[in-house]
C-alpha cells in the first residue's frame, strides 16, 4: 500500500497521532481487532490497488475495456441489495427528538448492542481509514467526516462518491470538526478460537444496523456492504446527520436534486426539487429540454445543502462527488443524458452482463437481450420471467461524467437558489404545478408531499397517500415535525429578498382512463419555464386550493400532442377528494401532536375554507395556446 500501512498496536507511526482522528481510530480498531490498518489518501495508486485486489477477490468482474474504459460489474449477496429502513436507527437521548417516523434507539442500550457486534468484527480484514470531505474540500459550505470500513467496495466507492484524501486529512489535522462513520460487513475471517476461513465475494451479515448518533455526530453501521448502508457519506452522514447539524446550525440538507435553468435570453436560475425515492429525480436532473431556446444543466441529482450566503440570499450545493444511480428505468429514451456519463469508471452492482462483455438493464435499451447472466450470477432469457437486473441495481459514476453538468457544479460557495419544488407520484388532486402563495403554504406543499400506493400494494392500499413530508421519510435525522419548524424559522432568517420561491409539481397525474395526463420527461422543460417565467415576473397565476396555477396560455404548449380535455384534468380540482386528503394530512399531523408549527395547521385549515361549498368555483384550465 502507498499510505500508512500499521498494525493497531503501532498506531503511533501514523502523521494523526496527536489528534481526535487518531486517538479514535486506535480505539476503534481496539474493539473490531483488524489484522492490519490502511489509511487511504485518495491516489489513483491506491485506488489501482484496490481494484486489482476486488478483481483478485473475485468481488470485481472487469468488464470489456473497449465498451466500458476501467469499469466494473459487482454481484451483492442476495439478501445485501437495498437500504434497511426498519434497521435504521436515530439514537437521540430523548425519544421525541427522534420523532414518530424513525426508529429510535436509546443511545446507552444501542451502544451496548453495538459494542457486542463489533468487537472483533473485523478480525482477520483489513481496516481502511478514509477522510473525506461532503462538499469542495475546505468550502464555507462542506463538512468533513471519516469512515473506517472492512470493505474495499466501499473504499473505491467513496472515491467516487465523495473527496477523499490528502485535502481532508490536511483540514482533520489543523482541527475542522468531522463526523465519526464506523461500518463494518460483520463478516470476520478469523473466529474466536482462532481458525481462519475462506473470504467470499460480497461479505455481510444477516444482522444489520445502521444507528445515527446525531448529538455526538456518529454513524455506525454494521452487517451490510450495500449502497446508503455502507457508503456513509450519504444518506447516514449528508442527510441524517447533516441535517440535524443544519438545524442546529441554520442550515438545510434537503433530499434534493439541483440544476440550473436557462432561459432562451441567457438568465440562469438555479432550481432544487424535492420528491421520493424512485420518483425521477436523476432524470430532472439530467433533463433535455423539448422547448426550444431552452436549456438545463446538472448539478446534482439527489442531496442538496443551503445556507444563507454573505449578500442574504440562500445558496446551494451538492455535497457528492459522484451518482449512485438506479439503473433499471435509466436508459437511451429516458435520461440518454445519464448513459453518456457511463462511459467509463463505473462501477455497476447488481446489472446484468452480457455475452459480450457489456451490461444490461430493464429500461437500457428497448430491444432485450436474448441471452445474459443475471443480477445472481444465472443464465437469463427474455422467458425467465424474473428481472435480469436487481430493481435496485447501481451504477456509481463520478458527477464530472455527466455530459450536462454545470461548470460551477462545484463551486464551494455554491449557487444562488431561486426556486424549490416539491413533488410526489400522485395520480389525483395535485395540479401538474402551482406556486406556493407564502412562505408557511411552501412549507405545508413540503410537509404533505405524499404518493398513492399503485396496484404493486397489497389491494386493500390502493390509492392510499404514503406520506413522505419534503421526501425525507428515511433520511431526517430528527423529528419531522421539528423540520417544518426548522424551514419555518429558515424563512424568517432569509427574510423575503433572501428565501427561494416554492411550487408543487406533479408529472404523474392519471385520467379517467387510467392512464398519464402528462408525458413527462423532456417536455417537463415546459412546467420550468413556467417557474421561471414567475421568478422573472413574467407568467400570470391564478389562485386555485392546491396554490397559484398558470393562467389560460400562459404555459407554453406548442408542440406538444395535449388536447384540451387532458390539460383541463391536470388542473382539475375535485373539492371532494381534496376535503377527503385534507381529513388524511391532519390525521398524519396529529401523529406529531402539538410539535406540529401552528402556521401548518393554519395552512389546513386555509386549504379547507378554499374547498367550502361557498368558495369561488375552480380555476379555468390553462388554455392551449402559448402565451411567449
Ligand atoms: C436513493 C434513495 O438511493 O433515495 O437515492 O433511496
Ligand atoms: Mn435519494
Amino acid at each position: 500500500m502507498t499510505a500508512l500501512d500499521v498494525r493497531p498496536a503501532d498506531l503511533s507511526g501514523d502523521d494523526f497521532q496527536t489528534s481526535d482522528v487518531h486517538r479514535w481510530v486506535h480505539a476503534v480498531a481496539e474493539v473490531v481487532q483488524p489484522e492490519r490498518v490502511v489509511w487511504c489518501d485518495g491516489s489513483a495508486a491506491q485506488d489501482a490497488e484496490l481494484t486489482a485486489l476486488l478483481v483478485e477477490q473475485g468481488t470485481f468482474i472487469p468488464l470489456d475495456p473497449v465498451q466500458h474504459y476501467h469499469s466494473h460489474l459487482v454481484r451483492s449477496a442476495p439478501d445485501d441489495v437495498a437500504r434497511v429502513e426498519d434497521r435504521t436507527y436515530i439514537c437521540s437521548t430523548r425519544e421525541d427528538d427522534a420523532g414518530p417516523t424513525n426508529n429510535w434507539r436509546e443511545p446507552g442500550a444501542m451502544r451496548a448492542e453495538l459494542g457486542r457486534v463489533f468487537t472483533g468484527s473485523m478480525r482477520g480484514r483489513t481496516m481502511y481509514v478514509v477522510p473525506f470531505s461532503m462538499g469542495p474540500v475546505g468550502g464555507p459550505m462542506s463538512l468533513l467526516g471519516v469512515e473506517i470500513t472492512d470493505s474495499p467496495y466501499v473504499v473505491v466507492s467513496m472515491r467516487v462518491m465523495t473527496r477523499i484524501g490528502s485535502g481532508p486529512r490536511a483540514l482533520l489535522e489543523a482541527g475542522r470538526p468531522w463526523v465519526k462513520a464506523v461500518h463494518s460487513l460483520g463478516a470476520p475471517l478469523v473466529d474466536d478460537a482462532g481458525v481462519r476461513t475462506a473470504d467470499v465475494p460480497w461479505p455481510s451479515n444477516p444482522t444489520k444496523h445502521i444507528a445515527h448518533f446525531p448529538e455526538t455526530r456518529e454513524i455506525w453501521s454494521f452487517g451490510s456492504g450495500y449502497g446508503g448502508n455502507a457508503l456513509l457519506g450519504k444518506k447516514a452522514m449528508a442527510l441524517r446527520i447533516a441535517s440535524a447539524v443544519a438545524r442546529d446550525e441554520g442550515w438545510l440538507a434537503e433530499h434534493m436534486l439541483l440544476i440550473k435553468v436557462t432561459s432562451p435570453e441567457g438568465r440562469a436560475h438555479h432550481v432544487a426539487a424535492a420528491f421520493p425515492s424512485a420518483c425521477g429525480k436523476t432524470n430532472l436532473a439530467m433533463l433535455r429540454a423539448t422547448l426550444p431556446g431552452w436549456t438545463v444543466e446538472t448539478i446534482g441529482d439527489d442531496i442538496v445543502w443551503m445556507r444563507q450566503g454573505p449578500d442574504g440570499r440562500l445558496r446551494a450545493i451538492n455535497p457528492e462527488a459522484g451518482l449512485f444511480g438506479v439503473a433499471p428505468g435509466t436508459g437511451w429514451s429516458t435520461n440518454p443524458t445519464a448513459v453518456e456519463a457511463l462511459w467509463g469508471n463505473t462501477i455497476y452492482t447488481n446489472v446484468a452482463l452480457t455475452d459480450d462483455g457489456d451490461v444490461w438493464w430493464e429500461g437500457k435499451t428497448d430491444a432485450v437481450p436474448e441471452h445474459l447472466v443475471d443480477w445472481r450470477g444465472q443464465d437469463w432469457t427474455p422467458g425467465s420471467g424474473t428481472p435480469a437486473a436487481h430493481p435496485n441495481s447501481r451504477f456509481t459514476v463520478p458527477a464530472r461524467q455527466v455530459p450536462s453538468i454545470s461548470p460551477d457544479w462545484d463551486s464551494p460557495e455554491g449557487v444562488v437558489l431561486d426556486a424549490v419544488l416539491f413533488g410526489g407520484r400522485r395520480a389525483s388532486n395535485v395540479p401538474l404545478v402551482a406556486e406556493a402563495r407564502s412562505w408557511e403554504h411552501g412549507v405545508f406543499m413540503g410537509a404533505t408531499v405524499s404518493s398513492e400506493q399503485t396496484a404493486a400494494a397489497a389491494e386493500s392500499t390502493v390509492g392510499v397517500l404514503r406520506r413522505d413530508p419534503f421526501a425525507m421519510l428515511p433520511f431526517c435525522g430528527y423529528n419531522t415535525a421539528d423540520h417544518w419548524a426548522h424551514w419555518l424559522r429558515m424563512g424568517q432568517q432569509l427574510g423575503e429578498r433572501g428565501r427561494p420561491r416554492v411550487f408543487a409539481v406533479n408529472w404523474f397525474r392519471k385520467g379517467a382512463d387510467g392512464r398519464y395526463l402528462w408525458p413527462g420527461f423532456g417536455e417537463n422543460s415546459r412546467v420550468l419555464a413556467w417557474v421561471v417565467r414567475r421568478l422573472e415576473g413574467r407568467a400570470g397565476a391564478q389562485d386555485a386550493p392546491a396554490g397559484l396555477v398558470p393562467l389560460p396560455g400562459e404555459l407554453e404548449l406548442d408542440g406538444l400532442d395535449l388536447d384540451e380535455r387532458a390539460l383541463a384534468e391536470l388542473f382539475a380540482v375535485d373539492p371532494a377528494a381534496w376535503l377527503q386528503e385534507a381529513r388524511a394530512t391532519e390525521e398524519f399531523f396529529d401523529r406529531f401532536g402539538d410539535r406540529v408549527p401552528r402556521q401548518l395547521r393554519e395552512q389546513l385549515a386555509d386549504l379547507r375554507a378554499r374547498l367550502a361549498p361557498a368558495a369561488p368555483a375552480a380555476p379555468a384550465a390553462p388554455a392551449r395556446t402559448a402565451a411567449a
